[in-house]
């Protein structure tokens, strides 16, 4: 499976304020505009089209747009991020997913879903129960999901992690980075797994692009383990996004 295109958003100043379980100083909009214009270089040279939307002052975490939306080749599905803060960020990015699908639809009901706890596996999706993912959000994703033919799996993100991609990413080929503690879950049973070293947790969250894997700059181990399993890493600084708790996955949305 090959991506063709991919949605950003420009990093606001506002995400100064954004989200975080710890901090550790706030990213600065400048920096993260550098950093981000790397990370647009990186999918490009994959192979992809990027679109990248203007920034939103409005909504300091908007430049992750993984969470409101999820894509797959048939159509998109507007999902309902489980904070606040973050709620109207599907509307934002509707008309983006409208330019580029026939199909975009809405998740019913009320529950909450993050993009970021959707993991796409080659045979399955995966759903992770986590503070921004309830039962109710991920029941009515599977519903879609299979209705539009993908078997699709709700499981459990790890205590304290923020989204269940924060802790793994699927390499394609039934192959999944992942840290100890997702490992611990036995989710990956039938999978090959690569474990993330220890002491370098935040680097389970690379992306697969078509024939490379981007890597968070700063995680040698992690980039020594990809690139001993045959991978071509390519690697992208995170600096910024890191201090509010975003990832390589979370800047695009694929498909
Ligand atoms: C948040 O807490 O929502 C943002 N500060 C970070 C979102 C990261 N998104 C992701 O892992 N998919």
């Amino acid at each position: 499976y090959r991506f063709t295109h991919a949605i950003t958003r420009t990093p606001a100043d506002s995400v100064a304020h954004g989200l975080r379980a710890v901090d550790h100083g706030d990213p600065s909009g400048e920096a993260f505009r550098a950093e981000h214009a790397v990370y647009v270089k990186a999918l490009q040279d994959a192979g992809v089209k990027v679109e990248t939307l203007p920034k939103l002052e409005a909504f300091p975490d908007s430049c992750f747009v993984e969470d409101p939306a999820f894509c797959l080749p048939e159509g998109a599905i507007l999902l309902r991020p489980g904070t606040e803060s973050r709620a109207g960020e599907a509307a934002e990015i509707r008309p983006a997913l409208e330019r580029a699908f026939k199909k975009v639809v809405e998740l019913p009901g009320i529950g909450a879903v993050d993009g970021g706890d959707v993991l796409m596996l080659d045979d399955t999706i995966l759903i992770g129960l986590s503070a921004r993912t309830d039962r109710e959000g991920a029941t009515a994703f599977k519903m879609v999901l299979e209705g539009w033919g993908y078997a699709a799996k709700i499981a459990q993100t790890p205590e304290g992690v923020l989204h269940f991609k924060t802790a793994c990413a699927a390499l394609g080929g039934r192959k999944v980075l992942a840290t100890r503690a997702m490992i611990d879950s036995g989710i990956f049973e039938d999978l090959t797994v690569l474990e993330v070293p220890e002491d370098e947790e935040y680097a389970a969250n690379v992306i697969r692009v078509n024939d490379v894997v981007l890597v968070p700059d700063g995680y040698p181990k992690t980039k020594a383990v990809l690139d001993a399993a045959g991978y071509s890493t390519v690697v992208v600084p995170t600096h910024e996004a890191r201090k509010v708790d975003g990832g390589l996955s979370c800047l695009s949305l694929r498909f």
